[in-house]
C-alpha cells in the first residue's frame, strides 16, 4: 500500500567522502530501515583529513526539493545537518513551516570535530532565533551547546544549564553531547533534558579511536528515523545512542585518518 514504509528526510549538506552530512544521514536511515529522502543544501570537498573546500546550492533548487518532495512522499520526521549561510538557513526555515514534514531534528552543525566552520560566523544568529524555535530535539555537541547557550561548560550543572538555556531559546527537547577530546576518559556522557522537564544521562564507554567521523550525524538521524517510526522521544533517543555506540566500537578502517564510524554494526 501507499506510503507504508516510514519515510523521513534529511536537509543536510554533502559530504563527497561519505562519512559524514547527508550520507551518513542516508546509511543511518536504511540501517533503521526508515526510507531516506534527501534536500541537499551544500556540497562539501572532503575526505578523512579535512575538507577542502564546499559551495552551497541556489536557494531556489532548495525550493523545487522541497516542493518535489512534498507533492508525492509522505515524510514523518526531517532533520537539519549543514546550513552554510543565513541565505540557506532562512530558505530552510521557510520551507520546513510550509510543508508538512513531522518532527524536526536539528543538528546544529557549527564547527566540525577538528575545527572546520561549517557555518559562517554570521549566521550564528539566525540559527538562533529562527531554526532553534522550531526544534522538537536539538542535539549540539559541547562546544555548539556553550556557542548557542552563550555560557562556558565546566561542571555538569553548566551541563543542565545550558540544556535549560536551549529550551528557553524554544527547542523542546535537548540532548547535549558529551566531549571526547581526553585520551584518559573512560566514558562518554551525553545529557537530555525532555519537553516535561525530566532529564537523564545517558552513558557509553569512550572507545579510543580517530574513526568517529560522521558520529553526530549519525545520532541525529538516528533519532530522526525513530521518530518517523513513531517511537517515543525518549525511547528514539536511547535508540540512536546505542546504534551510535556499536558504529563507533566496531571500527573500519576506510580513508587515512578521520575515517568514517561503521553504520553495519549490529546494535
Ligand atoms: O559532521 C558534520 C558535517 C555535516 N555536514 C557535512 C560535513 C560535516 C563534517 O565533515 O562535511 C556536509
Amino acid at each position: 500500500m501507499l506510503n507504508q514504509i516510514p519515510q523521513a528526510v534529511t536537509i543536510a549538506g554533502s559530504d563527497s567522502d561519505g562519512s559524514a552530512g547527508m550520507q551518513a544521514d542516508l546509511h543511518t536511515f536504511f540501517r533503521h530501515e526508515v526510507y531516506g529522502a534527501s534536500i541537499l543544501t551544500a556540497c562539501v570537498a572532503g575526505n578523512s583529513f579535512g575538507i577542502h573546500d564546499s559551495v552551497n546550492l541556489p536557494t531556489s533548487f532548495i525550493d523545487s526539493e522541497f516542493k518535489a518532495l512534498a507533492e508525492d512522499y509522505q515524510i514523518k520526521a526531517a532533520k537539519t545537518g549543514m546550513l552554510s549561510d543565513s541565505k540557506l538557513i532562512n530558505t530552510v526555515v521557510t520551507n520546513y513551516k510550509k510543508y508538512n514534514f513531522g518532527p524536526l531534528v536539528v543538528d546544529p552543525v557549527i564547527t566540525t570535530k577538528h575545527g572546520n566552520e561549517l557555518l559562517d560566523a554570521s549566521a550564528y544568529q539566525t540559527l538562533r532565533d529562527t531554526l532553534i524555535p522550531l526544534a522538537y530535539v536539538i542535539t549540539p555537541n559541547f562546544f555548539e551547546a556553550q556557542k548557542l547557550a552563550e555560557m562556558s561548560i565546566t561542571s555538569e550543572d553548566d551541563i543542565k544549564l545550558a540544556a535549560q538555556k536551549l529550551q528557553q531559546l524554544g527547542a523542546k527537547n535537548i540532548v547535549i553531547k558529551g566531549a571526547h577530546n581526553d585520551p584518559n576518559q573512560t566514558e562518554v556522557k551525553d545529557y537530555v533534558l525532555l519537553e516535561d522537564q525530566s532529564d537523564f544521562w545517558l552513558t557509553a564507554p569512550y572507545h579510543p579511536t580517530d574513526r568517529v567521523n560522521g558520529t553526530g550525524d549519525t545520532l541525529s538521524a538516528s533519532i530522526t528515523a525513530e521518530l518517523a517510526k513513531g517511537a517515543s522521544v525518549e525511547a528514539a533517543i536511547r535508540t540512536a545512542k546505542r546504534f551510535v555506540d556499536a558504529a563507533i566500537a566496531n571500527e573500519i578502517i576506510v580513508g587515512h585518518k578521520f575515517g568514517p564510524i561503521n553504520h553495519w554494526a549490529k546494535f
